[in-house]
């Protein structure tokens, strides 16, 4: 770490656990005003985002969002954009009242992250298969730039479809770029159905990613440890990017969403929105 600045202070698990619960309310509030977003998919991030910004592993000031030290996270599956835009409102990137306006018309709290008009957000993503190549370039760049910043990149199952994501790892295990942490949100299904359905000769998933010559590192991605120590693990792994295969699930707390793909980009009723939000107050939930 060349920074004399220290990285934020990791928080408990407990109150990890507790914002997660707030963000995941606050997916469900912004995208059920704006009747429309992907709450299932960002559902399925935030507690991987959680620990990425509030669990003491990402170095970034909110005050100065373009320090050049600071560590970057690329949403490359930027139709989760609702969870991204909660947890930079909750890191202080800006004020939270912007997430009401989640997709009106010049609202900067876009339908998918736009890098040029809000802060925090590292590249404008959306069109998927993209966010791995941006995260590899940051990761050069930082490397020869001699800075000692890491690179996160959260890619979808789904996602992993496009050949894209494969030449990135291809070029990324070439050149070696140990600062480069891809993660993969593993929650089985995509937008028209289950992965294993739309491709399934996607599996199996870690070895591909052994043969392309990334480290690899499975976990419940809604675990906050194990989580946070594969971050850990990532961290000390030389010569080579890392790749973390979270299984998650899409829609996650709120039951009747879950592995429902037909939640992937529709709006939830006023029943619905009174249901979840009453799933996702701490003491009722039990994950
Ligand atoms: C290049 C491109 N093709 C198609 C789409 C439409 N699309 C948006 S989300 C999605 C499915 C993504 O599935 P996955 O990566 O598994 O993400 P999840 O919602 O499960 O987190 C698709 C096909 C797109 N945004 N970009
Ligand atoms: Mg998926």
């Amino acid at each position: 770490m060349t920074s004399s600045e220290p990285r934020k202070m990791a928080r408990s698990l407990a109150e990890l656990r507790e914002i997660s619960w707030r963000l995941s309310r606050e997916i469900i509030e912004m995208t059920t005003k704006a009747e429309s977003g992907h709450p299932s998919s960002s559902l399925s991030a935030i507690d991987v985002l959680t620990a990425l910004y509030f669990g003491g592993v990402m170095r970034y000031d909110p005050g100065k969002p373009a320090w050049p030290e600071r560590d970057r996270f690329i949403l490359s599956k930027g139709h989760a954009a609702p969870g991204l835009y909660a947890v930079l409102a909750e890191a202080g990137f800006f004020d939270r009242q912007l997430l009401g306006t989640l997709r009106q018309i010049g609202s900067p709290v876009e339908g998918h992250p736009n890098a040029r008009r809000l802060a925090g957000v590292e590249a404008s993503t959306g069109s998927l298969g993209q966010g791995l190549s941006i995260g590899l370039g940051h990761a050069l760049a930082g490397r020869m730039d001699g800075l000692g910043y890491r690179v996160y990149v959260m890619i979808g199952d789904g996602e992993s479809d496009e050949g894209q994501v494969w030449e990135a790892a291809m070029s990324a295990a070439k050149y070696g770029v140990s600062n480069l942490t891809a993660i993969l949100d593993y929650n089985q299904y995509q937008q028209t159905g289950p992965v294993s359905e739309v491709m399934p000769s996607l599996e199996p998933i870690a070895p591909k990613w052994q043969a392309f010559g990334w480290h690899t590192i499975g976990v419940d991605g809604h675990n906050l440890r194990q989580i946070c120590d594969a971050l850990d693990e990532a961290e000390t792994v030389k010569g080579r990017p890392t790749v973390i295969l979270a299984e998650t699930v899409k829609g996650k707390g709120v039951p009747f969403m879950e592995g429902q793909f037909q939640f992937h980009n529709a709006p939830i009723s006023q029943a619905q929105w009174v249901e979840a939000m009453r799933l996702l107050a701490p003491e009722e939930v039990t994950r």
